[in-house]
């Protein structure tokens, strides 16, 4: 798949290369770094500023954007401060529910082509970011993997996403071991390919890697660490039954017919 890019020259010697695969002549082609949040409050402030400080040190052009969907708490007002303190830090916040449907926003909000997903709670390294914008030279998706990086996590949800990754392989034949919302990264013009099958929730990501996958796009996937910090912000068995349900009919509708 063809890609556009505004090449950045990284130049200038501020800019520490704390990742070791980054050299300082490379090209730093601008990204986003979309974050979903929901009722976050209580860490948003901290990690966003957290991500802007590091990204700072490791890339020279980007925007972070903070995406809601009708937050209750304070998240609203505290992005609103984070934005008038950082011009880089954009928002927007939807009527509508879910993750899918703020991402979908997400896509055509972005300022920039290179868009990759973080979760609000940075429990996944963040030199994923860097990491996989670099390999956006080459790849249209690049998947974070937990399954082949590192994870501290509950049982529950390492056994959850073990199952749904061997169904995953079974139904659709799919070779990644990771679907979760956080550490993707995606060219936008690839994915605003599949924007109309983009369901409201975390679905959309299965949806998207896997239909592009049988449209030849190249896409490689690299291990990622991972400590959850907290409770999920998704209500688990819920989001299981969604998952498994979406997978049923993703598998119905594109390898049945
Ligand atoms: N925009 C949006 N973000 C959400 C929603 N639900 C959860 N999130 C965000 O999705 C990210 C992942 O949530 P998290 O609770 O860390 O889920 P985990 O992957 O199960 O640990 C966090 O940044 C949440 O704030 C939602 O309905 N809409
Ligand atoms: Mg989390």
């Amino acid at each position: 798949m063809k890609h556009q890019t505004s090449n950045l020259k990284h130049e200038t010697s501020n800019i520490k290369l704390q990742t070791s695969n980054l050299k300082l002549n490379d090209v730093f082609v601008p990204i986003t770094v979309f974050i979903p949040v929901y009722n976050e409050e209580l860490i948003l402030k901290e990690n966003i500023s957290r991500l802007a400080n590091y990204l700072d040190t490791v890339w020279p052009e980007y925007e972070i954007l903070i995406a809601s969907n009708g937050s209750t708490d304070n998240t609203m007002a505290i992005a609103k401060e984070l934005n008038s303190a950082n011009s880089r830090v954009n928002y927007f916040d939807l009527p509508e529910k879910g993750v899918g449907t703020a991402f979908r926003e997400g896509i055509t909000k972005a300022a920039h082509d290179r868009i990759v997903t973080v979760d609000a709670d940075l429990t996944t390294d963040m030199d994923f970011i860097p990491r996989a914008a670099k390999l956006l030279d080459e790849y249209d998706i690049v998947v974070g993997s937990k399954k082949t990086g590192t994870q501290k996590r509950s049982l529950v949800r390492i056994l959850g996403s073990g199952s749904f990754i061997f169904c995953v392989r079974l139904l659709l034949g799919l070779p990644y071991v990771d679907y979760s919302i956080g550490s993707k990264a995606y060219r936008r013009a690839t994915i605003a390919r599949y924007a109309e099958y983009i369901d409201y929730g975390s679905s959309y990501v299965i949806e998207i890697i896997y239909r592009a996958w049988r449209q030849g796009a190249s896409i490689v996937e690299i291990p990622v660490s991972c400590e959850d910090t907290r409770e999920s912000k998704f209500n688990l068995a819920h989001e299981g039954i969604y998952r498994f349900s979406n997978l049923f009919k993703l598998w119905l509708k594109t390898v049945r017919h």
